[in-house]
This record gives structure tokens, C-alpha cells and sequence, in this order.
């Protein structure tokens, strides 16, 4: 069996999907996803000007093998291009595998350990109470378990995640409105002293029973992430995601020895070696790469099974910036994980995206169901894909109130 050809298609409906299309000489194709949000042109033309060619003539079963032949081929390695690149390659081929089977690909990993899996919507709100609507709305969908964002009073922006117009939550990541990112403000202080009357109002409207999560977005210091993350305790969040900047893994451990509330970083990682000491030393319970810029299934497969043996469960990055094509990577992974903890889950099926990328997967009750399809059981629609063209969007910058530059 050999590689015939690799196509890269850039665009979509409101994102600039990259999507790669692997074909075989026995008529079989596989698919990846290869989006890297805001800088999509970058790995596209890793593709196609760097990978592509090596791939012709290959046989697509021995995925492993071109894995490494990316991996360690590549002189200088990692980076989240390089991984979102050969990532997507190695979803494809995984497609290919198990279409080749007759199976659904959860089957390769081992069968599935459960049937729905857990996943969490994104609540927002400008203020308190659009933010308590907003999680009533999900609620009342069936939801289990909301990330909530909220608008801080007197703070010049929205912050991390709140939209500026309320209800256009899953597309305010990204601005197409200009040449260069927005600005936003951001002002620790009136956060850490504000989010503790949100947690409380969340409670005593929802009961303990609905599991909250919040992101922090790597905006505190390890000291002040400390002392905010004992100050949410009573609170029971189902986890703290991000509360200071990612490359700083020691930082980690401070929060960690100040409380005991759940912890999720990750998806800003794109190797095994970003999160091994985090996972080894246990000063994190979720571990939030994505399939996508961490390297494909292949290796967020080992990462998986590295957090498995020191109780870290998954909480896979879901950000609309992933096409349904690694979301379904992501699913069949969560099918299958021992150690299966949650899923971020922004709902793309609108008519475009489902015409784009037609699948039988589906969402009940907050809980997502892998089809029994062969592959990814996710199919990508070649003549929709004419409609859509590459569009420049940016995420924002963020500056302290004194316009000291800070983390977005
Ligand atoms: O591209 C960046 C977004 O994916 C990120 O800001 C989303 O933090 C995020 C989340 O938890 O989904
Ligand atoms: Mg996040």
C-alpha cells in the first residue's frame, strides 16, 4: 500500500481550518487537522513545502515510523508548527489504519472504556448576571459541566474570554476586524477580588452538583495564583485551568503546595517534554493538550499513558479552533482513555461546518458519543471547501493597566 498524493485545504466557516487530505494508491484516504489558531498560513506551508513530498510513495500503515521520521528528521524539532504539521499527517494515517480495519479508531487503542464522555460548554458574560443566563442556557441543554468567564466591574476590557457582545461566545477568540491584534486591559487586583461573589452567586443558583471550571488564561504570578486558588476552595470547582504562564513549571508546584484545588494546564504544549515533570511530580490533575499541536495521536497517546500512571486524567483543549477532524481524534482517545477526565466542547454544527465536515458523531446530555463509523468518522466535503478562502484574524494583546505588556 503507498501514498499517492497529500492536499492541503485552508478555510471554513468563520475559521481558517487547515485540512489535510491523505490518498493511497487503494482508493482509501485519511484526514487531518493542522489548524493553529491565527497562524494558519504557517503550517499549512510546513505541509505542504516541507512534508508533502516526503510522503509519496510511503506506506501509510507504518505510522509510527514516519513519525519519527518527522519528528527526529527534523533537525530543529518541536514547536507548535512543526507538531500542528506532522500532527495532522499523523491523524490521517491513523484514519487510514483504521478504515483499512473496517473499525472505528477507538478500537485500535483498545476498545472504549465507556460509552458518553463527559464534556464542558462555554458560559460568558459581560457581567454577573448575562454570565448566570448564559449557564442556565447550557443547563437547560443538558450540560454537566460549564467553564465560566465573567466581566470584571471597573475593569477597562472584558477579559480572558468574555466576548464584547454578549451571546457570540464561540467565535470572540479570534478579531478579523483589523491588520494588527486589539489591545485589551487587564487588572489583576479587581479580578482576584471580584471572582469569589461570582463562584458564590454560580453556587447558590446551580447547587453543588453542576461541575464549574474556570480558566485563568496564565494571567497571575505563582504567588498570587497561590493565594487565589485557596480563596476559590469552598467553591468546589471541578478544576482551575491556567493560573500562571505555562512555560514556568515551577510554578506549578507553589500553587500546588498552597492548595488543593484541582489544576489543568496544557494546552499550549506541544511535546511530552513540555509536561513530564508536571505529570511525574503530580502538581497537576488534568492535562489539557490537544491532538493537534501536540504532536497527533501518536504522541498524545503516550502522554496519556504517562498521565495515567500518576492520576492526571485528560481535558482535552476542544477551542472552536479545532476542526471536527481532530475533535473526533480527541473523542475516539476519550473513548478509549483509562484515565479519561473531561472534554472542552464548543458546538460546531452549524449547517456550514456540517456540510463542510459531514459526521454521525453526536452530543446528549452534555455527554459526547463517538459513531461506530471506520476511521475518525469524519468525512471532508471537497467541493464545499471551494466556498471558503483564508482570512487574517488575531488573538489580543494584553497589557497591565500601566501598559506593561502581560499575558494573554
Ligand atoms: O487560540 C487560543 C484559544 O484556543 C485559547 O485562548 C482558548 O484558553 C482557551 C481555552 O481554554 O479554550
Ligand atoms: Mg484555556
Amino acid at each position: 500500500m503507498k501514498i499517492t498524493d497529500a492536499k492541503v485545504f485552508l478555510g471554513g466557516p468563520k475559521k481558517n481550518y487547515v485540512t489535510l487530505k491523505i490518498i493511497t494508491d487503494e482508493g482509501i484516504y485519511g484526514l487531518g487537522d493542522a489548524t493553529l489558531n491565527n497562524r494558519e498560513t504557517l503550517t499549512a506551508a510546513y505541509l505542504q513545502d516541507y512534508l508533502v513530498q516526503c510522503l509519496i510513495g510511503k506506506d501509510p500503515r507504518n505510522s509510527e515510523d514516519l513519525w519519527q521520521y518527522f519528528y527526529r528528521g527534523a533537525y530543529f524539532r518541536r514547536g507548535p508548527i512543526a507538531m500542528a504539521a506532522f500532527g495532522a499527517i499523523d491523524m490521517a494515517l491513523w484514519d487510514i489504519k483504521a478504515k483499512l480495519a473496517g473499525l472505528p479508531l477507538y478500537q485500535l487503542f483498545g476498545g472504549k472504556s465507556r460509552d458518553g464522555c463527559l464534556v464542558y460548554a462555554h458560559a460568558t458574560g459581560s457581567n454577573l448576571e448575562v454570565l448566570l443566563d448564559s449557564i442556565e442556557d447550557y443547563v437547560q441543554q443538558g450540560y454537566q459541566a460549564v467553564r465560566v468567564q465573567c466581566g470584571i466591574p471597573g475593569m477597562p476590557t472584558h477579559g480572558y474570554g468574555v466576548s464584547e457582545q454578549d451571546g457570540l461566545e464561540k467565535n470572540f477568540i479570534t478579531d478579523f476586524s483589523g491588520s494588527v491584534p486589539k489591545e485589551e486591559i487587564w487588572d489583576t487586583d479587581k479580578y482576584i477580588r471580584y471572582m469569589p461573589e461570582v463562584f458564590t452567586r454560580i453556587r447558590e443558583r446551580f447547587g453543588d452538583e453542576l461541575k464549574v471550571l474556570h480558566d485563568v488564561h496564565h494571567r497571575l504570578l505563582p504567588r498570587e495564583a497561590a493565594a487565589f486558588a485557596k480563596t476559590l476552595e469552598p467553591f468546589n470547582l471541578y478544576w482551575l485551568e491556567d493560573p500562571t504562564p505555562a512555560e514556568d513549571q515551577a510554578a506549578l508546584r507553589y500553587v500546588r503546595q498552597h492548595s488543593t484545588i484541582p489544576l489543568a494546564i496544557g494546552e499550549v504544549f506541544n511535546s511530552i517534554y513540555d509536561c513530564n515533570k508536571l505529570i511525574e511530580e503530580e502538581l497537576i490533575d488534568f492535562i489539557r493538550v490537544a491532538v493537534t499541536y501536540a504532536g497527533g495521536i501518536t504522541h498524545v497517546k503516550r502522554i496519556i499513558d504517562l498521565a495515567g500512571l500518576h492520576h492526571v486524567r485528560t481535558g482535552f483543549h476542544g477551542a472552536p479552533s479545532h476542526s471536527p477532524i481532530s475533535m473526533a481524534a480527541q473523542h475516539h482517545l476519550n473513548a478509549w482513555a483509562p484515565n479519561f477526565g473531561i472534554q472542552e466542547y464548543l458546538v460546531l454544527d452549524t449547517p456550514e461546518c456540517a456540510a463542510l465536515f459531514p459526521s454521525e458523531h453526536k452530543l446528549v446530555d452534555g455527554l459526547f458519543y463517538v459513531s461506530d463509523a471506520p476511521g475518525l468518522g469524519v468525512d471532508f466535503d471537497e467541493t464545499e471547501a471551494l466556498r471558503y478562502r483564508y482570512e487574517q484574524g488575531f488573538h489580543p494583546v494584553t497589557r497591565l493597566v500601566d501598559g506593561t505588556l502581560w499575558n494573554y
